[in-house]
């Protein structure tokens, strides 16, 4: 059976972005989202950017996460060749712990949206979430397993949440 085209796709600056934006990849695979997942690079890889951001529409993607580290320009750059909703993730950077990499993606000038998520793991976690939410707009059945998953995401915590007597 040929696979679903991807609906989302998942871009970093870097292979060492993984770590951090697999998270994002997990979700959609969990709530059964077609994606793809693709290193590419603001600065190392500008065309391929470019092509990347200007036909992903065409191809069929809603939802373009995008997560870099340091002077993290790729989820702008790709905002401003499509007008597909980007969704922002700060990576963690080893010189300045990722605040770098919030301040370059958050900072967006007035036109040009990118939304913009938590530094690392949470980021990149609450990044393919969001992509879920927006495809859920006309789509009952993801609406569904995303209350499915809050319910459950809720009782977990509450069949947890008993603190040691001190
Ligand atoms: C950014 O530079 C990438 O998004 C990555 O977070 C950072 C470091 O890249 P590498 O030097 O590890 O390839 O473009």
């Amino acid at each position: 059976m040929a696979e679903a085209a991807p609906l989302v796709g998942v871009i970093m600056g870097s292979k060492s972005d993984w770590e951090t934006m697999q998270g994002a990849a997990q979700m959609l695979a969990q709530f059964g989202v077609p994606h793809e997942c693709r290193v590419v690079s603001a600065h190392r890889t500008p065309d391929l950017m470019a092509d990347y951001a200007k036909s992903a529409a065409g191809r069929g993607l809603e939802v373009i996460i995008a997560g870099a580290g340091g002077a993290a320009h790729l989820p702008g750059m790709v905002a401003a060749h499509t007008v597909l909703p980007v969704l922002g993730v700060p990576v963690q950077s080893k010189a300045l712990n990722g605040l770098d990499s919030l301040l370059s993606i958050v900072q967006m000038p007035g036109g040009i949206p990118v939304a913009t998520l938590a530094i690392g793991a949470a980021g990149s976690k609450n990044a393919g979430l969001l992509a879920v939410r927006i495809l859920a707009t006309s789509r009952p059945e993801l609406r569904e397993k995303l209350v499915e998953f809050q319910n459950r995401q809720t009782a977990d915590v509450l069949a947890d949440s008993n603190l040691p007597v001190l």
